[in-house]
């Protein structure tokens, strides 16, 4: 399979690489060939990183190739991690953020569209990711929508796990967490269809708690790790990006995740949005999970969320990104 990441000398992107090389993304009997795609400021690191991945000699890592250059780095690409992405420089307003990275993420998703394998599957990690996917996919109009996707498993990890540690009991216990909307501080971590051992997370904590500690620490705990390590979340990050892939070719069975896919209306999201819902991946396609209840808390919370990515589309096609 031929794995490409951007941004590859960022702390994401080394994170990210050796546990690729080692398997960890598409199973041990899964040969790679490995492509890093950086700027010219980068490559240099992306190189070292290189000779690093060499050095761990490891058994399913064919190939490892860097490149500043889009077009050759998703010629033939069957997973595209597209990580890289210009950050929010002080004072940059969020339209001038939308539009660096419509600039990067726009020839991203031309060069998808030119070279990339029939069954390329494309998952954004890189922020303003929900609309940075909108952009890509706009520019590939080739390749179906739903093989651009955008990373929440991040928030819906950290979601389960702070259940986990509230209710003390395993993080595999918990099921039915969804993650709805924007990968940003509106994002709605709901609780409503979960449970522990099969009893409603509902019926064991109350809601102020919900309201205003798990959610807002969910949806914060970006912040925090910043404040705790002096840098953005990096390994958890890579390792979210790991479990969407693993589960997007490998199927989730009964459980759900969370992931931003491209609406088809459900739940009253509009079309076409890149949007977070719970999901299961079937025979290699995510599946928006339907028919869940959504009381009126949930719908404004979807909502508030939705009319930020709605925002957000309108601020890149005024930038004729779309
Ligand atoms: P870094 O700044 O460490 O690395 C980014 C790398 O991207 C740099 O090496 C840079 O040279 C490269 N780059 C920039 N433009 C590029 C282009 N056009 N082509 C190829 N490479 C390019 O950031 P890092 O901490 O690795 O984070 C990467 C992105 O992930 C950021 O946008 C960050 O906001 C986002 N995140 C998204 C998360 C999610 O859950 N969706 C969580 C973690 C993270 O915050």
């Amino acid at each position: 399979m031929n794995v490409t990441v951007t941004g590859a000398a960022g702390q994401i992107g080394y994170a990210l690489l050796f546990r690729i090389a080692s398997g960890q993304l598409l199973g041990p009997t899964t040969p790679v060939n490995l492509t890093m795609l950086e700027i010219t400021e980068g490559l240099a690191a992306a190189e070292g990183t290189a000779l690093e991945l060499q050095d761990c000699a490891f058994p399913l890592l064919r190939a490892v190739r860097v490149t500043a250059d889009p077009v050759r780095a998703f010629d033939g690409v069957n997973i595209a991690l597209l990580v890289g992405s210009r950050p929010r420089a002080v004072g940059m307003e969020r339209v001038g953020l939308l539009e660096s990275n419509g600039r990067i993420f726009g020839p991203q998703g031309a060069a998808l569209n030119a070279g990339a394998a029939a069954d390329v599957r494309v998952l954004v990690v890189g922020n303003p990711a929900n609309t940075n996917a909108l952009v890509a996919s706009a520019f590939a109009p080739d390749i179906p929508a739903e093989r651009f996707t955008a990373m929440t498993r991040l928030d819906h990890n950290r979601g389960v796990a702070q259940l986990a540690v509230k209710l003390a009991v395993h993080v595999d216990q918990i099921r039915g967490l969804s993650v709805w909307g924007n990968h940003s501080a509106l994002q709605y971590p709901d609780v409503n269809h979960a449970t522990v051992g099969g009893t409603p997370v509902s019926d064991l904590v109350d809601e102020a708690w919900l309201v205003d500690e798990f959610i807002p620490r969910v949806a914060g705990r970006g912040y925090e790790i910043i404040k705790a390590r002096g840098a953005s979340s990096a390994a958890s990050a890579a390792s979210a990006a790991i479990d969407h892939v693993y589960d997007w070719v490998n199927g989730t069975g009964e459980q759900w995740t969370s992931a931003a896919v491209v609406s088809d209306g459900s739940y009253g999201v509009p079309a076409g949005l890149f949007s977070s819902f719970p999901v299961r991946a079937v025979d290699g396609r995510w599946e928006i999970v339907q028919g869940l209840s959504i009381n009126a808390f949930a719908r404004a919370r979807i909502d508030a969320s939705v009319a930020e990515l709605i925002e957000e589309r309108e601020h890149v096609a005024s930038l004729g990104l779309l």
